[in-house]
């Protein structure tokens, strides 16, 4: 990351009243939770995520797909927010508009100071039944999260092993049907209210912070090019070119959690 491209940064998000922060897994990807573009580990190394993250894979095989989200599950309790996800709560605290739209459906960001992100994909926190749509209680076999956001990002010492193998999702309790994750699978819409919340935020926003996306999955990758439409300045955080490079003002390559401190470090010396 060159100390131009930052002061540049810096100078735009000291300027700006009403920005979005906009965020993808490598956002998480300091807190040990790997992105979509990781390796995945164990068992569903065989399983390219996107084939497992849509309806039909639910429909043939439930207890395969609801094991791989409660090891996803299980690794993101495991996991704590990185300075990234503190430097953007910072941001929020110092300027209280902001609007953090997320794809991610681990809870680092609320665990991180962040309290109601919009949720464009759901969260892994959220079961429902997948027939009448009732929420479900999440499996109780997890300690709470450990207190306050830490700066490491090491596992909880005492969390049992993650599932790592096909589990039998829960019956609803209502009618009987499987439990699914309450994520947003391919093939599915995304939630109307999150959609149209992000939309409005980014029409009206004066300036887009796009944060460890590969942009390649729609229609949130959309939603940094609204902003841009309408003339808010777009500033990127990512180790590698993605294809938003061309609508940023600036690209700053490298990785959230240290890019992200020092950003906020240079809008304002005196926050952090
Ligand atoms: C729908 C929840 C229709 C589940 C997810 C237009 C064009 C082409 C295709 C489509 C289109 N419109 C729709 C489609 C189809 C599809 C789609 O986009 N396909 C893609 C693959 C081409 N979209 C859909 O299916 C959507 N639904 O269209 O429905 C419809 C409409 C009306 C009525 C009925 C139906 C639904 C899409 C949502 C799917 N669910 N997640 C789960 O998590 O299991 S998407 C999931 O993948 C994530 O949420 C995220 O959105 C995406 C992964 O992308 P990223 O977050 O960007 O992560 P990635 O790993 O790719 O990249 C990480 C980046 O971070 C990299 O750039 C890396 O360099 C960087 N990085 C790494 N380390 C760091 C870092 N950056 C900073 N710091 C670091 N340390
Ligand atoms: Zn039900």
């Amino acid at each position: 990351m060159s100390g131009t491209e930052l002061a540049e940064a810096g100078r735009l998000l000291a300027a700006a009243r009403r920005p979005v922060v906009f965020t993808g897994a490598g956002m998480s990807a300091e807190s040990g939770v790997p992105t979509f573009r990781d390796a995945q580990t164990g068992l569903w190394q065989r399983y390219d995520p996107r084939e497992l993250a849509t309806p039909a894979a639910f429909r043939t095989d439930p207890a395969l797909v609801w094991g791989w989200y409660e090891a996803r599950r299980h690794g993101v309790r495991r996991a704590r927010p990185n300075p990234g996800h503190l430097a953007v709560a910072a941001i929020r605290a110092r300027l209280p508009e902001t609007v953090v739209i997320t794809q991610n459906v681990d809870d680092l960001h609320e665990r991180g100071g962040v309290p109601a992100p919009v949720r464009l994909h759901g969260s892994l926190f959220a079961p429902r039944c997948s027939a009448c749509a009732r929420p479900a209680p999440l499996p109780s076999d997890l300690p709470p999260p450990a207190g306050p956001p830490v700066q490491h990002a090491g596992p909880e010492p005492h969390a049992p092993a993650p599932p790592d193998g096909p589990l039998t999702p829960p019956a609803c309790a209502g009618c009987g049907a499987p439990v699914r994750p309450g994520v947003v699978w391919f093939g599915e819409a995304l939630p109307e209210a999150a959609l149209s919340a992000a939309v409005e935020a980014a029409s009206t926003c004066d300036l887009l912070l796009t944060v460890g996306t590969s942009a390649l999955v729609h229609p949130a990758a959309e939603i940094p090019l609204v902003a841009a439409r309408l003339g808010a300045p777009v500033v990127q955080v990512n180790p590698v070119p993605t294809p938003l490079d061309a609508i940023c003002a600036v690209n700053v390559r490298g990785p959230a959690g240290e890019v992200l401190p020092a950003l906020v470090r240079a809008a304002w010396p005196d926050a952090i």
